[in-house]
């Protein structure tokens, strides 16, 4: 089984039980007048992200490798949104208040949707998700299961809250996870360092972590098996 350099050790997958995720990488968070800018953040030190991972993005499609993304992000009546969630701090806008992009983190809304450079492609499923984690109210584990994915090469944003719930949610369910360190990111530079030390730690607590690079060589090394 091919392995990918990593830490705490390295990281065996195989293009049929692997699955390439990718967080929420939606104007809301990483575009300005979004609900990442609403709450306070400089939407800046996330937009590092989108180059590497649109580079692994390329390479997952060409290598055979099953692609599917997340967006965070509520129905327009707000059924689904908690009012602790709603009401919680002080934005200047708060969820479903007009934006520059439409409403702040509602679906449909052009904030909502997934950036120009990493469009979904016909096949890659798209979850909307109510919650910081992928699994929660969502059907993310039921395509995983019926893909036969055992293990998740996790990207996006942002590193400290949807990426780590999700790869925790993940880490309860059985998955392996691989978090690609230059193609997750934080509004804080060290809740980056210190939320990628927290999933390699204590022996690989909650997964692997490498740069994009090891993923990329390990996928080039790879060729898609035939489809029967
Ligand atoms: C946040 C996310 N940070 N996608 N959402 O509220 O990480």
């Amino acid at each position: 089984m091919p392995e990918i350099p990593a830490e705490p050790y390295p990281f065996a997958f195989s293009l049929a039980d692997t699955a390439l995720v990718i967080i929420d990488m939606q104007r809301d968070f990483v575009e300005p007048g979004g609900f990442g800018e609403t709450l306070g953040n400089d939407v800046e030190q996330l937009r590092g992200v989108i180059p590497p991972l649109a580079t692994v993005l390329q390479t997952a499609r060409e290598a055979g490798l099953f692609v599917i993304h997340t967006r965070e992000g509520h129905l327009p009546d707000l059924s689904d949104c908690p009012p602790a969630k709603l009401q919680r701090g002080n934005p200047s806008l708060r969820i479903g208040d007009p934006g520059p992009n439409g409403r702040i983190l509602i679906r449909g809304e052009k904030g909502h949707d997934i950036i120009d450079e990493l469009t979904p492609v016909p096949g890659e499923p798209v979850i909307d998700k109510p919650g910081k984690g992928a699994f929660y109210a969502t059907d993310f584990g039921a395509i995983l299961a019926a893909h036969g994915i055992s293990k998740l090469v996790v990207t996006g944003v942002t590193t400290e809250v949807c990426v780590h719930t999700t790869v925790r949610e993940a880490n309860d369910r059985g998955f392996e996870c691989l978090v690609l360190s230059d193609c997750v990111g934080s509004y804080f530079a060290d809740f980056q360092r210190v939320g990628l030390d927290m999933i390699r730690a204590q022996g690989g607590i909650f997964g692997w972590v490498a740069p994009s690079t090891a993923f990329l060589s390990a996928l080039q090394n790879l060729t898609p098996s035939p489809v029967l």
